[in-house]
């Protein structure tokens, strides 16, 4: 156990989740503090029935911290990660920023979690997009060696954070009421559109985001052979993430072991049935922790392909909930 630990971003979406999630499945510490950018310090949030003021996120903060469990933007994280290790403080980090350092495990507890334990002070947790579908892989790799993936993201407008989810709703009213539509956060209307771009254009007309899925999946699994195609596209829907996976294995497996395979796995929950019209839908996946996953078929088109439907909550299984069973990893291999 830690004795003293600290969420860092406290104040922030992702970080609102992280309390509510130590709470819920009630986190070990003695201490907790929680810590944030200047504009947001002196704040009051109230955590388990007492009153706690967000202190300022400065090197001297971490003086008497163990654990951190942080959720910020990425140049935050590059200043803040050094700050806590030279003090000692193992960090949890949602951030990108660290992500593909060589030094810097990148887990899932449900795929590799003997990676968190090979850590010097830091591990960091996977981009949103990346984590359901490498859970999602997982069973399907071990029991056929994923050769290749081709992924289609369809990406709620909360991955851009709560003023992606207010633009969402401001401009769809704009647009309802025939005004015009603003877009801040957003390089075009998510109102009643789809936009086929998320991050910047990072490699041969793949975007950031989509670079992310390639570079992550392949160092989560140890293997750089496994190909990955993603398109990431953000949708008008306000929080969970949908992809269209299919993957391409050296083995075959047939529908039913994949649907066999999917139900043991820890973290996934499978609801498949076409005819009766159930599948995974954001709107019923909403504040789940699981990866859920539907619309399981043989792909038409080559030999050993797969098909399926994956949603998760971005915010909690895609950010909070896998900082938090992290960190969980970490206590249960310190006892
Ligand atoms: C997004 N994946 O949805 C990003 C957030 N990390 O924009």
């Amino acid at each position: 156990m830690f004795d003293s630990i600290a969420i860092v971003g406290a104040t922030g979406a992702v970080g609102k989740i992280i309390r509510q999630l130590l709470v819920e499945r009630d986190f070990p510490y003695k201490k907790i503090t929680f810590l944030a950018s200047a504009r947001s310090a002196g704040t009051t949030i109230e955590f388990k029935g007492e009153q706690h003021t967000v202190k300022e996120l400065t090197p001297e903060a971490f003086d008497d911290i163990d654990l951190a469990i942080g959720s910020t933007p990425d140049p935050v994280a590059k200043d803040f990660v050094p700050w806590a290790k030279e003090r000692g403080c193992v960090v949890v980090d949602e951030s990108g920023f660290w992500r593909m350092d060589p030094t810097v495990p990148l887990v899932v507890p449900e795929v590799n979690p003997d990676a968190a334990l090979s850590h010097t002070g830091v591990i960091a947790s996977p981009n949103c997009s990346t984590t359901q579908m490498v859970l999602a892989m997982k069973p399907l790799h071990e029991a056929g060696k994923i050769r290749r993936v081709v992924v289609s993201t369809y990406q709620a407008t909360s991955g851009a954070g709560v003023a992606g989810q207010a633009e969402l709703v401001d401009s769809s009213r704009a647009a309802l009421e025939g005004k015009p539509v603003e877009n801040k956060t957003f390089a075009h209307s998510i109102a009643f559109n789809l936009i086929p771009q998320i991050g910047s254009e990072k490699h041969e007309g793949y975007t950031s985001e989509e670079m992310k899925m390639v570079f992550e999946t392949q160092k989560i699994f140890g293997d750089d052979s496994i190909k990955v195609c993603p398109t990431c596209v953000r949708v008008p829907v306000s929080n969970c993430h949908s992809e269209s996976i299919l993957v391409e294995t050296e083995k075959k497996i047939t529908v039913a072991e994949a649907r066999e395979l999917f139900a043991a796995t820890p973290g996934i929950k499978v609801i498949d049935n076409l005819s009766a019209g159930e599948y995974p839908m954001p709107k019923d996946c909403d504040g789940d922790d699981a990866t859920f996953i539907g619309r399981i078929r043989e792909d038409l088109s080559c030999e050993n392909g797969l098909a399926f439907w994956c949603v998760s909550d971005n915010l909690r299984k895609g950010a909070a909930t896998n900082a938090v069973q992290i960190a969980e990893l970490l206590v249960a291999s310190s006892k």
